[in-house]
C-alpha cells in the first residue's frame, strides 16, 4: 500500500513562527513521526510539499495508479484552490483532508473548505496529530 502526503503553501515553516498555532514540530519531525508509524503498519509513503498550487494539481494528477490514497494539507490553498479540488475530484484517488490547526474555530475565511465535499473526510485541530490520524485513516479506506 502506498501514501502520498501533500502538503502546500508554507508548511516548510512551520517550527520557524507561529508555534502558538502550529506548534514547535517541523515538517521534517512530522514526516518522521508519519514514517516511523508506516514502517510498523507496513506501508510505504511518500511526503513532498510545494508553495506553488499547479505543482500540487501536478502531484494529484500523476497519483492515479501509483498511489492508493492521497494524504493533504492544502494549507491556505484548502480556502481558496478550485483548481486543487477538481485535481483531486478528477483522478478519483480516495483522499482525506487533514490541518493541523482547527479551522473552524479559527478565522471565518478558514471555516470553509472547498476541498472538503471531494475527499473522503476531514481531521484538524489534533497538531501533529493530525497526519497520524490521516495515516490511519488512509490504512482504513483501503482495507475496509
Ligand atoms: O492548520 C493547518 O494545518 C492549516 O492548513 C495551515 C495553513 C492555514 O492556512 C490553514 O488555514 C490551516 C497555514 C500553513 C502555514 O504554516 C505556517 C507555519 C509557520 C508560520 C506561518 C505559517
Amino acid at each position: 500500500m502506498k501514501i502520498l502526503f501533500l502538503n502546500g503553501p508554507n508548511l516548510n515553516l512551520l517550527g520557524q513562527r507561529e508555534p502558538s498555532v502550529y506548534g514547535r514540530d517541523t515538517l521534517a519531525d512530522i514526516e518522521a513521526k508519519v514514517r516511523e508509524r508506516a514502517g510498523q503498519l507496513n506501508v510505504a509513503v511518500e511526503f513532498r510539499q510545494s508553495n506553488l498550487e499547479g505543482e500540487l494539481v501536478g502531484w494529484i494528477q500523476e497519483s492515479k495508479g501509483a498511489f492508493d490514497v492521497i494524504v493533504i494539507n492544502a494549507a491556505a490553498y484548502t480556502h481558496t484552490s478550485i483548481a486543487v479540488r477538481d485535481a483531486i475530484s478528477a483522478v478519483g484517488v480516495p483522499t482525506i483532508e487533514i490541518h493541523l490547526s482547527n479551522i473552524h474555530a479559527r478565522e471565518e475565511f478558514r471555516h470553509k473548505s472547498v476541498i472538503a465535499a471531494v475527499c473522503r473526510g476531514q481531521i484538524c485541530g489534533f497538531g501533529p496529530q493530525s497526519y497520524l490520524l490521516g495515516l490511519g485513516a488512509a490504512i482504513g479506506e483501503k482495507r475496509c
